[in-house]
């Protein structure tokens, strides 16, 4: 009897593409993620060394003979785990995101799988992934780690997929040893490093039709830390197993950067990452900064819409962050200082964002953000039971007034913020 019924349910859950249970720690973190609301996601590998981005190797068609003779040169002596934690604490960031492993296989942490890591390969010869780790904890941060699938280094990444055809590896190796490679890597880095928030994966994309062996993966990973959150950048919507779901350069639902067109929005807790130049590795020539305000703005869009915000910086070689992103970043967190609780622990909605702006939710509390707007009346969708409303600001009223099928707010001129005007609606 009892066999049957294990039978009955797994066949169903092949059949609904149902069977992952997240354990009671994972519904809390969940509910943590969603709070948190802005995270820092962190490019850094060898790659940094050429100064031109993490897909280098690629595009740049470096042979991996070639590719081998950068870590020799990779000696981040100026690194301080300190000073990065404490620069994303102070810009409101409740998490970091950083590259454990990028396509060009390099693991920036004390691997025993084999040596292309910065530990062994290296003259530096730290695990600078253990140092971040402490200082979170220390900190009260939570760290992911972002880890490629797809491998443009290791032999057993075979068949190819769309990339890495140029960096002259054998026609041969064995796509299941390279995943028990990749688990092996995985199991280190949810055993060294304490407490993890999650695993941030990529590069499924780069074959979608090989057997990945998700469910091995996802599996050890649950097993290992049922905390754990996992997520994957595969630009579908989301597989059994999966915590959370991210929208690359997009917010969620949108695809004006061409990755999610055959994505669609879940159900599960939702992140959006973007870069403050074009780069996410280390670019020195990259000089396109994105203002402070765009920012702000596309933090605010991205908790209207019920998604985190994962903000990008990739360090230089030397193991500094560039000045240009550390000003920004810090201006963001005396943003986030005055106007926190129109952002943190909030939800997206009652509707959805507008040309205008965009709105979240905590409580009884609807935070009306209006980003650009030039007029004195802004006539929004009717919120049943307003009581009051009132400047986050400074506290003073704001004239509303109900209208059939909405709700009209005055916002005379000298009130408005040139970042972002916040009204708070009370019910
Ligand atoms: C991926 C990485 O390739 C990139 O280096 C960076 O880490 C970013 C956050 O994630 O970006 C992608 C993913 C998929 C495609 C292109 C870039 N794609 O499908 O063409």
């Amino acid at each position: 009897m009892k066999r049957t019924l294990i039978v009955a349910a797994a066949f169903a859950a092949l059949a609904f593409g149902q069977s992952y249970k997240p354990s009671e720690a994972n519904r809390q973190s969940r509910a943590w993620f969603q709070d948190a609301k802005l995270g820092l996601f962190i490019h850094w590998g060898v790659y940094s060394v050429l100064g031109n981005g993490e897909w280098v190797m690629n595009n740049q068609k470096i042979p991996i003979a070639e590719y081998e003779k950068l870590p020799a040169k990779f000696n981040p002596t100026e690194f301080n785990a300190a000073e990065w934690v404490s620069m994303a604490k102070n810009a409101g960031m409740k998490y970091i995101t950083i590259t454990s492993k990028h396509h060009d296989g390099f693991a920036m942490f004390a691997t025993k799988q084999n040596r292309w890591n910065i530990v062994d390969a290296t003259p530096w010869g730290k695990d600078p992934l253990k140092m971040l780790a402490d200082e979170c904890r220390r900190q009260g941060l939570k760290l992911f780690f972002y880890h490629s699938q797809l491998d443009w280094h290791h032999p057993d990444y075979y068949p190819r997929g769309r990339t890495g055809q140029t960096a002259g590896r054998s026609e041969s190796g064995d796509f299941n040893r390279y995943l028990d490679f990749m688990d092996a890597q995985l199991q280190e880095l949810l055993t060294n490093y304490g407490d993890i928030g999650g695993i941030w994966f990529d590069g499924m994309w780069d074959k979608p039709d090989a057997e990945w062996r998700l469910q091995k993966t996802y599996g050890l990973i649950h097993r290992l830390q049922p905390a754990a959150l996992v997520g994957s950048n595969h630009h579908l919507k989301p597989f059994d197993g999966e915590d959370f779901q991210m929208f690359e350069k997009d917010l969620p639902g949108q695809n004006t950067a061409g990755f999610n067109d055959k994505s669609e929005v879940g159900s599960l807790p939702l992140e959006t990452c973007e870069t403050i130049n074009n780069a996410w590795g280390y670019n020195a020539s990259d000089k396109r900064f994105k203002s402070t305000k765009d920012l702000i703005h596309y933090l605010v869009r991205s908790a209207g819409n019920n998604a985190n915000f994962l903000l990008n910086v990739g360090p230089m070689p030397n193991g500094k962050i560039q000045p240009e992103f550390v000003t920004r970043l810090a201006e963001m967190g005396d943003w986030l200082k005055v106007n926190g609780e129109a952002i943190y622990g909030t939800r997206g909605g009652p509707f959805a964002p507008r040309n205008w702006g965009a709105v979240t939710e905590k409580g009884n509390k609807v935070y009306v953000h209006v980003l650009d707007w030039r007029d004195e009346l802004l006539a929004i969708p009717a919120i049943p039971n307003v009581k009051s409303a009132a400047m986050l600001k400074n506290g003073q009223k704001v004239d509303f007034q109900n209208v059939s099928g909405g709700t009209l707010l005055r916002l005379p001129k000298a009130r408005m913020d040139p970042v972002d005007t916040i009204v708070v609606l009370e019910r």
